[in-house]
């Protein structure tokens, strides 16, 4: 495994380039210096030799690390955004994985989402509706997706702290990966989740409430078609529970629609790193 280390000398960071092996003899681990990079500031992709370049890890690094200049910053993205398009694509989960874990070793997770995985999917439907790539892959990509979240999800649960946040999307609204994706980042910020998605019946939905009396509504809608559909269940739950915060968010919202909704519409698709945040503000109310 080859990796950056950092070693600060009178307040200034140096970079190195390392190789660790495992020593059988010796039941250990061997660090190795393959070389040594500079100080952080100056360090760009092309310091780093070619055969190590694309590996994710090292990507990931300097994407943390060495963030001064927007360019190369938008470079590493763009890399590790086409390393994943592969991966989905060619429905490699391991692969997607291994990009995954190399970029949370230094950045965030919802950075992971909103700067590689969510792009990767809007990419991947452009594609598809302009014919450059097949239905198949389209579903095939899908469903790596919503794998490697479901993966994310079962490792990254934290302790339940924050309270009980039920998440759907409305009937006719298959899109689900957004509730997914929230759902996994909750999870690591200390809320128990239940995720419903995709398409409940408000019946159902209501019913279910009734037996876990959450402390909040996330309601996801990516068709502008299902905007109807999401204010009837928003007004039926609003008829039974009427405190309860209920958001409604989602692709619909991108081109600025003006429908009403009883609940709080959060039209910021990016808002994914302050959704802890809100919920935690309304709870207070
Ligand atoms: C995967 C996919 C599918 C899969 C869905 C599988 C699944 N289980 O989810 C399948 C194949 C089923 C599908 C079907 C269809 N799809 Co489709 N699909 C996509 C695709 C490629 C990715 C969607 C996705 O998962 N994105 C990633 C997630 C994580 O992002 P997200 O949902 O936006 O969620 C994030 C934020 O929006 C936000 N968020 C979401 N909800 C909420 C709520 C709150 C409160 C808050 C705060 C934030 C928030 O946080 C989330 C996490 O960061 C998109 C392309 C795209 N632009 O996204 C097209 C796309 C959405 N689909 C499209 C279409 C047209 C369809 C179909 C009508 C195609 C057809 N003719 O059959 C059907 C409709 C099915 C239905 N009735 O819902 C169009 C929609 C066009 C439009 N604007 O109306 C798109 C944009 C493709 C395109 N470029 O044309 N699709």
């Amino acid at each position: 495994m080859v990796y950056i280390r950092k070693k600060n000398v009178k307040n200034v960071d140096y970079l190195y380039l390392v190789k660790s092996t495992w020593d059988k003899i010796h039941k250990t681990s061997r660090q190795e210096t393959i070389k040594y990079l500079g100080a952080i500031n100056n360090v760009t992709q092309e310091d780093i030799p070619e055969e190590y370049r694309n590996d994710p890890k090292i990507q990931a690094f300097l994407l943390q690390n060495t963030p001064k200049d927007r360019e190369k910053r938008e470079k590493i993205i763009e890399k590790l955004q086409l390393q994943i398009f592969t991966s989905l694509t060619e429905g490699d989960l391991d692969g997607a994985k291994k990009i995954y874990r190399a970029f949370l070793g230094d950045n965030s997770l919802d950075q992971f989402y909103e700067k590689i995985l969510n792009p990767v999917m809007d990419r991947i439907g452009t594609m598809w509706s302009n014919g450059i790539l097949s239905v198949a892959t389209e579903h095939v990509s899908s469903n790596i997706a919503h794998s490697l979240v479901k993966i994310i999800a079962e490792e990254k649960k934290g302790r339940s702290l924050y309270g009980k946040v039920v998440l759907t999307t409305p009937v006719g609204e298959e899109h689900n990966l957004g509730c997914s994706v929230m759902e996994s980042f909750l999870l690591t910020k200390g809320f128990t989740t239940f995720n419903l998605s995709p398409s409940t019946p408000a019946e159902s939905v209501l019913n279910f409430m009734k037996s876990v009396t959450p402390d909040a509504i996330i309601i996801s809608i990516t068709l502008s078609d299902s905007i109807p559909s999401g204010q009837r269940l928003t007004k039926k739950i609003r008829e039974i529970y009427k405190r309860i915060p209920i958001f409604v968010g989602g692709q619909a919202f991108k081109n600025g629609s003006k429908s009403k909704f009883d609940a709080s519409v959060i039209k910021d698709n990016d808002a994914l790193g302050q959704l802890p945040k809100i919920l935690k503000a309304k709870k207070k109310n």
